[in-house]
């Protein structure tokens, strides 16, 4: 294969809803390309991009495949990443690598919530990109409504560079408004031939041509006055104000397509060779210590890995993209992470899975590396000369949980390793061993994904395992003030045991100043301050203890043992075991015996006093409550709305934005069990949504009642 410059290169993420026909697209410009002699399709189980089993068994995308196809002494790199809003992180490895995007639209359904999430995602990362409108020979196919929806969701930067003469069924010409052609597939040749505008399409076509005229101009000065002037521009005037428009997010032009037939896509690589931006047309990319890099091919070599995946017999496979020089085979170069030393004893270039040896790589171009000793996704690897490191890519917050567990404990070590590994592969998924619930909790995008995880332990590494709901890590705590003591006393057989401690105890308060005195239960205890201590809980909130003995009643050497009884307790709440957190003790008296005391009887005095009061402080159970953002289509607003009710939702906002309503609420964890799948239900897949954790409330009264008596039953249960 060629070696290609830096600017022969075009680097274009594929976008859109699931289904809009991206992998379809991308087998074509491979075989337009010459890369590939026969078009795989979806249902055939053949594509280059989906070569996945359980992409296969799905007829859908799951993991980002790096393609390239050659065109006209070109190389265009495709990132062919998933649709389903639950495979998102694919994508956003994506934006780290592409330098455009082709927004893929099916003309039957318009703008879905795919082309919005990941219009957004775009917006965020200031990625360009191009409308491909496609499934044009579908009988349901509508152009002008698509341009419609188009319209009302991205205004008039969305601009008509093509469209359809005859969609439908019988579809097989476009008209060019920036070249002024028709394009017309000739079904007996499989090519597209070019032909004249037919005098019943010229007033359209001009028309469409002046509008886009007029947005060329508009983003550049010089051109806006030459416009002014000749109410005008040439062609080459025109094409400059439309690959600068396009650069900077000011035109979003429209394509048309036909996936699998190719109408279309031969021109449509033209327009990205000729108008979509090289690496070098970019913002120039930063280092973590804002250094501007450019991809100079005669730079010091410099890789980031975008992208980790894991081949059968191969091992992890590691896709970088080369940010600087020239990298050939054969280099040692340096991990700006770890440090270790790496030899790129071979670089290929990827079509799927089938990857062919190159021996070097300029600036901008995108490559693959195997048997790398300890790179991995978000490391960058130098030549010695420099330093780099670029900025670790961002995944978004996971929204859905669930517990998973083996089926035989000999395969706990094992479901381990295999659970870090599918981690590296979709960073989406985290895994949390939790000691507080005693589950492994997976946390995640979707139930969808999640059972793709599964479906890996099962056929893959051969784990038998289940997954089971999850535990809400509830938090107790407690509301008012409350004095108790307790004598702990043993005296049969042996050395005896004897230990007796006197507090109160009252909720915490930021900011608030240390107790004087407390009536309580009848009494009047003034306090007498020796010592206080804070403690910042693992699991969030405090414990303030103070020490408040007066004439030696309770020697201070036992003191740590009276706190470590009331840490036991806070870490096994006395409602539900849940952690107790954000409460003060004030520890006033005692009794020791000058034999019979030692550590072990303060614990436990100290605990079982802790216990009698917290039971007497009108304890509450809090729970952790999320802040959700569900962006949805106004036209099923109300079935969401009333399902968040049911959530024991609080809504604090609504917004209009672009033909989907923005919902905020926050809701607690315990109702956000499967969300994303009933909220893909009410809705038929057009909403999605984010979550965040926000605090911890109290649950209301039923709630607890009910989380208490489980809490017995279990106990019960457990003595058996
Ligand atoms: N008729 C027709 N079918 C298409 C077109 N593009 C894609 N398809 C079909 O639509 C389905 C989804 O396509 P796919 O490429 O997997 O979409 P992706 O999820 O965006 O990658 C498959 O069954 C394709 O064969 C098109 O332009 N016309
Ligand atoms: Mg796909």
């Amino acid at each position: 294969m060629k070696i290609y410059h830096t600017n022969q290169i075009r680097n274009i993420v594929l976008l859109g809803n699931a289904g809009s026909g991206k992998t379809t697209l991308s087998e074509d410009m491979l075989y337009e390309g010459g890369v590939t002699h026969r078009k795989g399709t979806i249902q055939g189980k053949n594509t280059v991009s989906d070569y996945n089993q359980v992409e296969q068994e799905n007829l859908n995308s799951v993991y980002s495949s790096i393609l390239y196809t050659e065109f006209t002494d070109h190389k265009i790199n495709i990132l062919d990443a998933p649709g389903g809003d639950e495979f998102i992180g694919q994508v956003i490895a994506g934006f780290n690598a592409a330098d455009s995007g082709m927004m893929v639209i099916n003309s039957q359904n318009g703008v879905e919530v795919g082309t919005e999430i990941h219009s957004r995602y775009c917006e965020y990362h200031n990625m360009p990109f191009v409308f491909v409108v496609n499934h044009l020979d579908h009988e349901k196919a509508n152009f002008e409504k698509t341009l419609e929806n188009i319209r009302q969701n991205f205004g008039n930067k969305a601009v008509v560079a093509q469209y359809p003469v005859n969609s439908g069924l019988s579809f097989d010409s476009i008209i060019d408004v920036v070249k002024m052609k028709m394009y017309k597939y000739n079904p007996d040749k499989q090519v597209t031939e070019e032909f004249d505008i037919p005098d019943d399409q010229k007033d359209q076509a001009e028309q469409y041509h002046n509008e886009l005229v007029e947005a060329a101009a508009e983003n550049d000065e010089s051109l806006m006055e030459t416009f002014f002037e000749k109410d005008t521009l040439s062609e080459e005037e025109m094409m400059k104000g439309i690959k600068e428009g396009l650069a900077q997010r000011g035109i979003f032009p429209i394509f048309c397509t036909a996936a699998g037939k190719g109408i279309g896509v031969q021109r449509l690589m033209e327009f990205i060779i000729n108008s979509c931006p090289a690496p070098t047309e970019r913002e120039t990319p930063k280092t973590t210590d804002g250094t501007e890099v450019e991809f100079n091919p005669e730079g010091p070599v410099s890789l980031f890995f975008f992208k980790t995946f894991n081949e059968p017999h191969i091992g992890d496979i590691n896709y970088f993209k080369v940010m600087s020089g020239t990298v050939e085979e054969g280099m040692d170069l340096i991990n700006a992470t770890t440090q270790g030393k790496e030899r790129l004893s071979q670089i290929y270039v990827t079509a799927g899975k089938n990857r062919q040896k190159i021996n070097k790589l300029m600036a901008g171009d995108i490559g693959a590396a195997v048997k790398l000793k300890t790179t991995k996704l978000n490391h960058t690897l130098n030549q010695s000369k420099v330093s780099h490191q670029f900025p670790s890519i961002e995944f978004p917050e996971p929204k859905y949980r669930t517990a998973i567990k083996v089926l035989n404990e000999s395969d706990e070590e094992k479901l381990g390793e295999e659970l870090s590994r599918i981690q590296q592969i979709d960073p989406t998924i985290q895994v949390e061993y939790s000691k507080e619930l005693r589950q492994i909790i997976l946390h995640g995008q979707g139930e969808h994904q999640l059972n793709i995880l599964k479906w890996h332990l099962d056929n893959i590494s051969k784990i038998e395992t289940e997954f089971i709901p999850p535990k809400i890590p509830y938090r107790e705590t407690i509301t008012k003030v409350a004095q108790a003591s307790h004598r702990h006393k043993k005296q049969s057989g042996g050395a005896g045991q004897f230990g007796e401690v006197y507090l109160v105890i009252e909720p915490h308060r930021e900011d608030a100043p240390d107790p004087t005195s407390y009536k309580v239960n009848g009494m009047d205890i003034s306090l007498n301050i020796r010592d206080k201590q804070e403690h910042e809980l693992e699991w969030g909130g405090k414990l303030i203890f103070y020490n408040c003995i007066v004439g030696g009643a309770i020697d201070a050497k036992f003191m740590p043992a009276v706190l470590k009884g009331i840490m036991e307790k806070m870490e096994n709440g006395p409602l539900t075991g849940s952690y107790a957190r954000d409460i003060r003790v004030a520890v006033y008296d005692g009794k020791m015996h000058p034999v019979d005391s030692n550590e072990v009887s303060f614990k436990t005095a100290g605990r079982a006093a802790f216990e009698k009061a917290f039971k007497d402080a009108n304890p509450k159970i809090m729970e952790p409550i999320y802040r959700i953002e569900v962006l949805v289509p106004s036209d099923r607003m109300g079935d969401v709305m009333s399902d968040l009710q049911g959530r024991r939702a609080m809504v604090e906002g609504m917004d209009s934005e672009r033909g989907f309503e923005k919902i905020k609420a926050k809701v607690p964890l315990a109702e956000m069990h499967k969300y994303s799948t009933s909220l893909g239900s009410l809705t038929g897949g057009r909403a999605t949504y984010t979550m965040k954790f926000s605090e911890y409330q109290q649950v209301p009264p039923e709630i607890q009642e009910k989380l208490i008596k489980e809490f017995e039953a279990q106990k019960e249960e457990e003595k058996g």
